[in-house]
């Protein structure tokens, strides 16, 4: 490898460093001890594309460590990404830039996920691999393939201590995905110090044991090695596992293989110090030779071929099988699923006491018919959670096309794949588990919202209906959980229209997550409910009068007794509203006339039932109203027995009203 290689890697280490020390904040040690490696793989190895970053066929890239943020920028502005520019690397880390302290989706052209929370990178990069193959297998043909590339992720000691890389490469290993490449940035430093103080086990061994081939790359600045490397993890056919071994903050002597060169600038004398041992032209801050920049230049051009090449053969696809580009085009219309509003069989239902989680996989089935690419899965809870699409496959390393995805009992895993799913595009995809256990999900739901992804979370038995199985699987404060996050629908439906109206809501949902939060038990048809549903709170049965004596809100399960409270307070001459209030989130999303429409201010006698905690309910009742929540855990026995020992029944609801 020639001069220039070496050169261009040590721009990067040069525009990190300075960036970080201006900053006065942010992580060096990964962008310095990773620049050839991620150099030699982009300019040499990964076929994308600067001047088209969403081109559907280029390979991913996926910085796990998302902490080493200032290596994709200095890659950005060097290979030409959303023309980054040297303004935006001086900017880095302030407020507004387009270069934020951790890659954020969305913001900065070129990032394919939003990192920073360690091992999350992992399990999206095996979501993507897993896109990949189900739609190569969907799609290609003998004599023509459309879909087909790679994707990377590069992760280091703290994304493979993450219990969620484990699960995550687990199942990768299971599924034999060989188009993922690991790039482990294995440098024996974390922020604490050497790894040996708390990770000693044998990362290689580990992957052999998944299923993995492993290949060692001794010295992470050798950029033959590391080429070869990528290309014989290109061959293997199975999950291939690249160990870069590294040093942390490479190139700067004092702080080389040192903890302190993780997470705080080097110091300015370092810098320098840092440039000398480089051979830098130039001591100014950033700084890069004209000649890196010509050869960028040449990478560049380069790097189109791919594309147009691709381009060629989409064209030749397009042409010899229009039937199957329809399907393309089916699989990436995002505008599909908003058919269903017309559809008459979605929306019907038959008139008997069902339980939300059956009328859910009910509606799963019927949107399969209209929406092609679904594709999803549970945490090995599928028969409870009604997930299963009929009639489809399973997804496995045996066959890729189908639909059916089997997570195994990894709910972070299955979360973090989502997530790869949707930021991989091409697919509708779903998770499941039960509710409870949401609390698994939560940090990788977070991401969803943020990334604005619109992954859609089936979430079963809702709360101390799950009867027997007792306080372990009764769901509390989960509820509470997901409504705090911004950015996210939880729905909580009550019958059979108001769990269509959710299903709709969620898969038409373009930049926000949702989750169905559904019941075990059956529940009756509710007269009043009714599409309305998706927005979030509507009235269901009214008062005669204009002014409502009160007004009872209810959620899912609970919904059916604050309309038979309402009949109860009837009889006392108390004429009430009853608002169903499935999902909070859009209520809040509605004009303040809606809002005042349906819950007047004048109104202030106001009672909330849910079975769960009443956590957030004091916005809608205020200091004058009540709630009929859960107070604490729940308890082991049959479901209508619990209902009764926690107080949810009709008269108590009507005792809480007259109360006010
Ligand atoms: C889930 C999570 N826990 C903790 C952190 C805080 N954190 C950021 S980097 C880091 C150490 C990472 O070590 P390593 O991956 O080896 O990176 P290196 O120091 O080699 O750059 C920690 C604990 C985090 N970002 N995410
Ligand atoms: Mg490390």
């Amino acid at each position: 490898m020639g001069m220039i290689e070496t050169k261009t890697a040590n721009a990067i280490r040069v525009l990190s460093a300075d960036a970080i020390q201006k900053a006065k904040s942010g992580h060096p040690g990964l962008p310095l001890g990773c620049a050839s490696a991620a150099y030699e793989l982009w300019a040499n190895h990964m076929r994308h594309n600067p001047a088209d970053p969403k081109w559907v066929d280029r390979d991913r890239f996926i910085l796990s460590g998302g902490h080493g943020s200032m290596l994709l920028y200095s890659l950005f502005h060097l290979f030409g990404y959303g023309d980054l520019s040297m303004e935006d690397l001086k900017n880095f880390r302030q407020i507004d830039s387009l270069t934020p302290g951790h890659p954020e989706y969305g913001h900065t052209v070129g990032v394919e996920a939003t990192t920073g929370p360690l091992g999350q990178g992992m399990g999206m990069a095996v979501g993507m691999a897993m896109a990949e193959a189900h739609l190569a297998s969907v799609f290609n043909k003998d004599d023509i393939k459309i879909v087909d590339h790679y994707t990377y992720v590069l992760g280091g000691d703290g994304c493979m201590m993450e219990g969620l890389s484990s699960e995550a490469f687990s199942l990768a290993g299971t599924l034999g995905l060989g188009k993922l490449i690991v790039l482990y940035d294995s440098n024996n430093i974390s922020i604490e110090g050497n790894t040996d103080i708390a990770f000693t086990e044998d990362t290689a061994k580990r992957f052999e044991s998944y299923g993995f081939g492993v290949f060692q790359v001794e010295d992470g600045n050798d950029f033959a090695a590391i080429g070869a490397a990528i290309e014989a993890a290109k061959a293997d056919t199975e999950r291939p596992l690249i160990v870069l071994h590294t040093q942390i903050g490479y190139g700067c002597p004092a702080k080389q293989g040192k903890a302190s060169a993780h997470g705080e600038p080097l110091g300015e004398e370092n810098i320098i110090a840092m440039k000398e041992n480089l051979g830098w032209e130039s001591m100014e801050p950033f700084y890069v030779p004209q000649d890196v920049y010509d050869h960028m230049a040449k990478v560049r051009e380069s790097l189109k071929a791919p594309e147009e090449e691709w381009n060629a053969r989409f064209a030749a696809y397009c042409e010899k099988y229009p039937e199957m580009k329809e399907l393309w085009d089916q699989y990436h219309d995002k505008d599909l699923p908003k058919k269903l509003w017309d559809n008459e069989e979605f929306w019907s239902y038959e008139d008997k006491p069902q339980a939300t989680r059956n009328l859910s996989g009910e509606l799963l089935n019927k949107i399969n018919k209209v929406v092609p690419n679904l594709f999803g899965g549970s945490a090995d809870l599928a028969p409870s959670n009604k997930t299963n699409l009929k009639g489809e496959g399973d997804f496995s390393k045996a066959d890729y096309s189908g639909k059916n995805l089997h997570f195994g009992v990894r709910e972070q895993a299955m979360t973090a794949i989502g997530n790869g799913l949707v930021l991989h595009g091409g697919v509708i995809p779903y998770v499941a588990t039960f509710f409870v256990f949401s609390d698994y999900m939560k940090p990788i739901a977070r991401l969803s919202s943020l990334m604005k992804v619109p992954l859609i979370y089936v979430l079963t038995h809702d709360s101390i209906g799950v009867g027997e199985d007792g306080p372990t699987h009764e769901p509390i404060e989960q509820l509470a959980m997901l409504r705090a996050q911004p950015n996210f629908h939880v729905f909580r439906p009550a019958d059979a229209k108001e769990t269509a109206a959710a299903w709709y809501s969620a898969i038409t949902s373009e930049k926000t997550p949702t989750a169905l939060v559904l019941t075990r038990q059956n529940l009756p048809q509710l007269a009043g409910t009714g599409r309305d549903a998706v927005k979030g709170a509507y009235i269901v049965a009214d008062s005669a009068k204009e002014t409502p004596d009160a007004i009872i809100i209810a959620t899912g399960s609970e919904l059916s007794l604050a309309v038979e409270a309402k009949e109860l307070l009837l009889k006392d001459g108390m004429d009430v509203r009853v608002v169903s209030m499935p999902c909070m989130d859009l209520f809040e999303e509605q004009s303040p006339e809606y809002k005042e429409s349906v819950l007047p201010k004048a109104v202030r006698k106001r009672v909330a039932v849910e079975a769960l905690s009443d956590f957030g309910w004091g916005r809608y009742v205020g200091l004058d109203g009540a709630t009929v929540c859960m107070e604490g855990f729940g308890a082991s026995g049959p479901a209508a027995q619990l209902f009764e020992k926690f107080g949810f029944t009709a008269e108590r609801v009507a005792e809480t009203v007259k109360s006010l």
